[in-house]
């Protein structure tokens, strides 16, 4: 079979960015309102009031500091407080795919590759903003890529399970160079107005290049020792949204078709079943989990991410070893953890082993291991 590589990867960055004092802010200010509005109601007790949330309380239980977004004026606007997208013609690319493709273009000109070497394009994330037809196909058009496409949807494991799929078509001679692209609108889908959980997404896209490892021009190449993916039902983490919306009765409330979680629950759970998985991975490929130089997280939550990598490694790890972006990303699903390997890579020496590790709804889980070269 022909040796896999990932020789390059790419970010696309929102530029607006909404800190949690801003966040905040405007939450309290809206469950001032919200109170004052119902005060008649919350005093007979028929409606509960609604408390404030804090930047400290963010801080301490996630380690997010800040969330870069697609538009920040509709998510601070209480009358909104939710992302406004300009709707666009069907002839035009969607923000999905403008995000995608310039990522997508980061990772190619890395691997010091073009768009025409490409011949699969995969996007494989949480929420794709229609139907059809596949984000991925209209990326692949975009970009001037060949081959083919298809979105694939494991939440914010998506890109593990992106990375399997597109090593298992290199290996197989299915495809020459397939690219991995995973632009997250979480914004679009979170309730701004939902103290447990308003501060916890934001918004990116991220590429990753999949190549035959001897076909390889780019020097900062990590060859492909192994994928592991697993999943387990639950419904901890769940959205609601979907096609039969409209046709449901009785219709479900405006909350049930966003982002809900029972954190503390998916804390528990998913932090064994993610360890394990890594566990068992490196073991079966004959490496000591100590040796792992680098660990790219999915970045859901600090804590969580500290707990993983102690349990894998055995003792805490150091700042080096499992590198954060979530402080200033906060949750960008399936993005998370390729925009720590995008960032955290360069100083990786040869012989080098790291792990990019992705886990989410459903509960799914992925890892990928990894040689730089
Ligand atoms: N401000 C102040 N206080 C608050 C706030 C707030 N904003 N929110 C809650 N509190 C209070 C609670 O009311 C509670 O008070 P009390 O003790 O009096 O009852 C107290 O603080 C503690 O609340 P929690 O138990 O909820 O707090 P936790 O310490 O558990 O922290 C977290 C909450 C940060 C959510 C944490 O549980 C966590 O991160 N868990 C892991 C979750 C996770 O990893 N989820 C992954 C989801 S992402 C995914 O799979 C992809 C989905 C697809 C993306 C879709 C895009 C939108």
């Amino acid at each position: 079979m022909i040796q896999a590589a990932i020789t390059g990867t790419g970010l696309y960055t929102p530029p607006q960015s909404i800190s949690n004092d801003e966040l905040v802010a405007c939450y309290n200010a809206w469950v001032e309102r919200y109170n004052r509005d119902n005060a008649a109601a919350i005093a007979a007790g028929s409606v509960p009031a609604l408390q404030a949330s804090s930047s400290e309380f963010i801080f301490k239980a996630s380690g997010i500091r800040s969330r870069h977004v697609v538009d920040r004026d509709g998510i601070l606007d209480l009358d909104s407080m939710r992302p406004r997208i300009p709707l666009r013609a069907d002839d035009e690319p969607s923000l999905m795919c403008e995000m995608g493709v310039t990522a997508a273009r980061e990772a190619l000109a890395r691997a010091g590759r073009e768009a025409g070497d490409v011949d699969l394009v995969i996007v494989a994330c949480s929420n794709m903003q229609r139907g059809y037809p596949a984000i991925a196909v209209e990326i692949q058009h975009f970009l001037g890529a060949g081959g083919y496409a298809y979105d694939m949807n494991v939440a914010c494991a998506s890109a593990a399970f992106g990375i399997q799929a597109a090593v298992d078509a290199v290996r197989m001679g299915n495809a020459r160079a397939a690219l991995v692209v995973s632009p997250e609108i979480c914004s679009g889908h979170l309730n701004w107005r939902n103290r447990d959980c308003h501060f916890i997404f934001g918004d990116a896209a991220t590429a990753v290049l999949v190549e035959p490892a001897a076909e390889a021009r780019s020097a900062r190449r990590f060859d492909v020792l192994g994928t592991r993916l697993r999943t387990q039902f639950s419904n901890n983490i769940r959205n609601n949204f979907g096609f039969l919306n409209a046709c449901e009765r009785p219709q479900r409330p405006w909350d049930d078709v966003l982002f809900h979680q029972e954190g503390r629950k998916v804390f528990k759970e998913v932090v064994p079943l993610a360890a394990e998985l890594m566990i068992g991975h490196l073991g079966d490929l004959g490496i000591e989990p100590a040796s792992v130089r680098r660990f790219w997280l999915h970045q859901a939550n600090l804590g969580m991410n500290q707990l993983i990598a102690k349990r894998v490694l055995g003792r805490e790890p150091d700042a080096a070893e499992a590198p954060v972006i979530l402080d200033e990303y906060a949750n960008t699903s399936s993005a998370g953890s390729v925009i720590a390997f995008h960032k955290y890579q360069d100083d990786l020496r040869s012989g080098d082993v790291g792990v990019l590790c992705a886990f989410g709804a459903g509960y799914s889980v992925g890892s990928v291991v990894m040689k730089r070269v």
